[in-house]
């Protein structure tokens, strides 16, 4: 590893990853106890899932224990939590991860991936391999599947009558609330957007109060979180086929037998499964309730969209760091 202040960190995380290993899994009645911690609501589809897949599928061994609305750790805490054998899981994010490795930047660019099924076939394919073994050896952190969050579009507080989506030059000094990582801050400008860093739990008060002008979300997110009811548009951006991974505790996984851990892994390719189709679902009919509701939904110039949020990446630091032909084979993966 080189001895970069990046390298030097995720260095210092692993060995007290693995000190913490050494120390021993927190047990309960002989069952390895698995503290999952998500900004996520409770009803949350990728939530629901792993309730009710991911943990009865592993009960034999393992108590399944969900923390919601970052009540546990912090928005973007979480895989630092993993590796330092505070938590067992999360749902990381791409954006998270490429706090650590920048090259977790391709999966966060916009308009790259296309569909549900185009994460799946990349999280597949050998492409990934060198990023998750990096993750595995350099933070002590699995990444055992990829869950579907959605298309991300533009929520807005204004009416279409104040503020009407179409370029991404409508969006100058639109103050548009994005996740606090630099991955996600770029995207907001790359949208043409002023973006604001803020925690998920904190969006629903910022729109109310009007400290933000908006907040990019998919549909179920929208309606999960009520956004919906201190917004009053959508613009159909799918600026980002958004992505989550189920992150498990490396240090946790090597106390594991090996049934148990193809059981796990099972376990949670199952969740995602069936998170990924509720969530379809719910993104193709929770256009009607948006409008029952009183949103306005429609679809802005993507082609204007997508060419200026391509352009932003390709000319950036980010796609510099991206592995030569990983963006290809992405790409081919979409066929
Ligand atoms: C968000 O903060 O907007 C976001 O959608 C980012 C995702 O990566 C994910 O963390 C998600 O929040 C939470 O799980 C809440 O849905």
């Amino acid at each position: 590893m080189k001895l970069t202040r990046r390298g030097f960190s995720v260095g210092a995380l692993a060995l007290s990853c693995m000190i913490s290993s050494a120390s021993g899994i927190a047990l309960a009645q002989d069952k390895v106890k698995l503290r999952m911690s998500t900004p996520a609501s409770e009803t949350d589809q990728r939530s629901v899932a792993l309730a009710e897949v991911f943990g009865p599928e592993v009960s034999e061994f393992a108590i399944y224990e969900p923390h919601y609305n970052a009540s546990l750790i912090a928005q973007g805490s979480e895989l630092e939590s993993i590796a330092t054998g505070d938590l067992e899981m999360s749902i990381a994010s791409a954006q998270e991860l490429a706090t650590f490795f920048p090259e977790f930047s391709i999966f966060t660019a916009g308009y790259v991936h296309q569909s549900a099924e185009h994460q799946v076939a990349v999280f597949n394919d050998a492409v990934m391999d060198p990023f998750k073994q990096k993750v595995e050896d350099e933070l002590g952190v699995k990444l055992l599947a990829v869950m579907y969050l959605g298309k991300r579009h533009v929520n807005l507080r204004f009416p279409r009558s104040e503020k009407d989506v179409k370029t991404p030059e409508d969006l100058a000094g639109v103050n548009l609330r994005m996740p606090g990582t630099d991955a996600w801050q770029f995207l907001g400008r790359a949208l043409g957007a002023n973006p604001t860093p803020m925690a998920f739990t904190e969006v629903y008060t910022a729109l109310q109060t009007g400290s933000v002008d908006g907040q990019d979300n998919p549909l179920p997110t929208v309606v999960d979180a009520k956004f919906y009811e201190v917004t009053k548009q959508v613009a159909l951006t799918q600026h980002l086929v958004d992505l989550n991974y189920i992150a498990f505790s490396k240090a946790v996984w090597d106390e594991l037998s090996e049934e148990q851990q193809k059981a796990v892994e099972k376990a949670a390719v199952d969740a995602a499964e069936s998170a990924r189709e509720a969530q379809l679902k719910k993104e193709e009919e929770l256009v009607a309730f948006l409008e029952e509701q009183g949103l306005e939904l429609y679809e802005p110039d993507l082609e204007a969209f997508r060419s200026h949020v391509q352009k932003a990446y390709l000319e950036s630091d980010l796609a510099a760091s991206w592995p030569d032909g990983a963006l290809d084979r992405i790409n081919e993966l979409a066929k």
